[in-house]
């Protein structure tokens, strides 16, 4: 572990994680690394855990803000979820049991755009920072930090944060050092300058996270891995939707609005993303780029294969299986992937002047080209809106994809409205199922809605559709977007009182 730590001040700090989690007190805001299950801290926050558990039985509760890059692991969110330690979680999450706690009430949840985060920290609308508790791969001698396989907020939560612990990961490959591009040049309005970023190998910054050495006030080994969820193998469904992905592109470049190595890819988290990336694997396009959030299993496949060039994103999201994979040839990877900040990673004007594909997930659609990613039934809240928005108002193509049918065809992912609105139809320009793809782009919204039921709806659920557009057509208020009010949202009321959409 020494070959890790190689610097002597540093070094001088070594205790172990019930230690250091003691330096964390009830009431402190804690940033902590970690974006999809990469980078999180290992040690701290189970021992924390412990603590908080200890607290409630002396009866002198203890509860701390908990800030992150984006989702973690069971080790992070569902440890301090379990002991109800987390006053206030941000910007995303996906465990399990937070997201019990979240939907019974019992913790507050504050969904963000990833790329606002920083800037929001530096306005100071959540409050101080606290402390901040970060994964490394490594110090050098000179006691720069070697970020580790996610760098998500932490250039910011090292700056804000009165107090610091590391956590340095000897698991984590030594070929991680140089991967990273660390941009210091951000500010807060009138002050903000453009960033440099022309193309998606543009390196800006340093390789390195800088603290200083006298804010650190624990250093922490660990060689614990990183905990990333496996993806379903690719199915039918996911396969037939990756295919109409595929013809769109080939489409746009044959129409001369997409040049034949495509413009910068973006994809999303979820099986679904996963499975368009293993299409464009076998598909025509060669010398692709990607700048993007996650790169996933699919992404590491695209790079293997050749097809694609090179990839920038703030954090790996892969299976264990990949992960073994990347570790080994890590220092070949290290070439053609750059890990960035998130504000950088997702940043609008970034994402605008690259002219990137987005292509998202989505809890469903509705007829007019609405997007909801986040909640079930209009209530519940299944992940965050992660960095989904950065890119869908920003891209070059903003598409969105899922199979038209959820639990096991009891829920039709297309609606007459949906039931919460992430992406609102000026942002959304295609929608694929498997059933095909509606490309809305430069339609209104009585348009949008044919297509939309024609091309994405499951055919069990398009004459319902078509029923509910011919009526509302007939008699709404306005017939611009037409709808029927008391009964657009009558199929999430159907489901929750009888667990079908289905009449
Ligand atoms: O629940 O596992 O309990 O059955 O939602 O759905 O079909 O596995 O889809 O893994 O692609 O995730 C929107 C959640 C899709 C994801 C979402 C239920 C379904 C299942 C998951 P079960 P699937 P995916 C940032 C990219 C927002 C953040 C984002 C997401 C579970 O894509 O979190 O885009 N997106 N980040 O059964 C009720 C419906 C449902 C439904 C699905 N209509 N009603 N339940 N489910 N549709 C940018 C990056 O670069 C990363």
């Amino acid at each position: 572990m020494t070959g890790r730590i190689r610097n002597r001040e540093l070094a001088a700090k070594v205790m172990d994680a019930d230690a250091a989690a003691s330096l964390i007190s009830s009431g402190d805001n804690v940033g902590m690394s970690g974006f999809t299950g990469a980078g999180y801290p290992k040690e701290v926050p189970g021992a924390l855990a412990k603590r908080v558990a200890m607290a409630e039985e002396r009866g002198d509760p203890m509860k701390v803000g908990l800030w992150t890059g984006a989702s973690t692991a069971p080790e992070l969110d569902g440890a301090l979820a379990e002991v109800e330690g987390i006053e206030m979680r941000l910007p995303y999450q996906s465990d399990p049991v937070t997201r019990a706690k979240i939907n019974d009430g019992r913790m507050d949840y504050t969904d963000i755009h990833l790329s606002h985060v920083a800037q929001r920290v530096w306005q100071g609308v959540f409050g101080e920072l606290d402390v901040a508790v970060v994964e490394v791969s490594g110090v050098t001698e000179e006691g720069r930090l070697i970020p580790s396989s996610s760098v998500g907020n932490n250039k910011t939560w090292l700056e804000q944060a009165d107090r610091v612990i590391l956590e340095v990961n000897a698991w984590q490959s030594e070929h991680l050092e140089g991967m990273h591009d660390v941009y210091y040049g951000t500010a807060l309005p009138p002050r903000r300058m453009p960033v440099p970023i022309t193309r998606p190998e543009d390196r800006i910054g340093v390789p390195y996270l800088e603290c200083p050495a006298e804010k650190i006030i624990a250093v922490v080994p660990t060689e614990a891995p990183d905990r990333n969820s496996a993806f379903s193998p690719v199915d039918g469904t996911s396969q037939r939707i990756a295919g109409h992905v595929l013809d769109f592109f080939d489409s746009e470049v044959r129409a001369g609005r997409l040049p034949g190595e495509l413009l910068p890819l973006q994809s999303g988290v979820g099986n679904v993303a996963n499975a368009v990336l293993a299409g464009l694997r076998d598909g025509p396009f060669d010398g692709m780029t990607a700048y993007t959030e996650v790169i996933q299993d699919g992404m590491l496949d695209l790079i293997e294969s050749g097809k694609l060039r090179m990839a920038s994103a703030t954090a790996f999201s892969l299976s264990s299986a990949a992960v073994d994979r990347f570790n080994r040839n890590a220092a070949d990877f290290r070439d053609r992937i750059i890990l960035r900040p998130q504000e950088i990673s997702n940043h609008p004007e970034v994402v605008r002047r690259l002219g990137c594909l987005a292509m998202n997930g989505i809890v469903e659609a509705d007829l007019y080209g609405n997007i909801n990613s986040t909640h079930l039934m209009g209530s519940r809240i299944q992940n965050g809106i992660g960095g989904s928005g950065d890119f869908a108002r920003n891209a070059h193509v903003s598409i969105f994809v899922t199979p038209s049918v959820a639990k096991g065809g009891a829920i039709s992912t297309i609606v007459p409205m949906v039931s919460h609105v992430d992406h609102t139809e000026h942002d959304v320009d295609v929608i694929v199922t498997e059933q095909g793809l509606a490309d809305l782009r430069g339609l209104s919204p009585r348009r949008r809605a044919e297509l939309v039921i024609d091309r994405c709806a499951h055919p069990d659920f398009r004459p319902m559709l078509r029923d509910y557009l011919e009526r509302a057509t007939e008699s709404a208020y306005g017939k611009h977007t037409p709808h029927l009010l008391g009964e657009a949202l009558s199929w999430h009321q159907r489901f929750v009182e009888s667990g079908t959409m289905r009449p």
